[in-house]
């Protein structure tokens, strides 16, 4: 029993640490940026770059092959939102065309504690996490694009994220075939 208590208490430092460490980084590029358009540029450039490494990890945790449609891959990015980052978003919202969708978070692990100031409303705080999505995605030959139609920092109940297929990228050389 105080062996699971400890446990627990150990993954929610674990994630208050890195909500903490995210809002640090925000903040720096605040700081280090005199236009917010270009702290929201930044952080998807990041993401891409953190995307880019992350989908062999995730290829190879969840020995995953390749996936039929874009409804497949909706069930992935929602399984790996799950395994790096503890949320569960609900997909939703698909388009007549099946090309686009919502993924919609209830909490958001990027944003516990924060609030924007009035100065920062056009700050896209989370958008590291299109730019993931599009680093991710890219490496097995998807072009993607994501971004947040609803926001809890903004006021709103939800957060949604709207992610869209943009075309398949023929020329790339597929990860582990280089
Ligand atoms: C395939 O068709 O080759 C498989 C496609 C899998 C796409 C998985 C995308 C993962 C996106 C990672 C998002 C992480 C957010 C924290």
């Amino acid at each position: 029993m105080a062996r699971q208590a400890t446990k627990l208490d150990t993954k929610k430092v674990n994630a208050e640490l890195f909500t903490l460490t995210y809002g640090a980084l925000v903040t720096r590029l605040l700081k280090d940026y005199e236009n917010i358009d270009d702290v929201n540029k930044q952080l998807e450039r990041m993401g891409y770059n953190i995307g880019v490494r992350l989908i062999e990890d995730f290829l190879a945790r969840t020995n995953s092959g390749r996936c039929v449609d874009f409804r497949d891959t909706s069930e992935k990015i929602q399984q790996a939102f799950r395994t790096y980052l503890s949320v569960f978003p609900q997909i939703t919202n698909w388009s007549t065309a099946n090309d686009e969708f919502s993924l919609i978070f209830e909490t958001n692990p990027l944003t516990e504690f924060v609030e924007l100031p009035d100065h920062c409303l056009n700050l896209k705080y989370n958008n590291i996490l299109p730019g993931v999505l599009r680093g991710a995605c890219e490496m097995v030959q998807m072009e993607v694009t994501s971004w947040f139609v609803q926001d809890q920092l903004k006021g709103d109940n939800v957060t949604e994220l709207r992610i869209k297929f943009v075309k398949k990228l023929e020329d790339a050389i597929p990860v582990g075939e280089d």
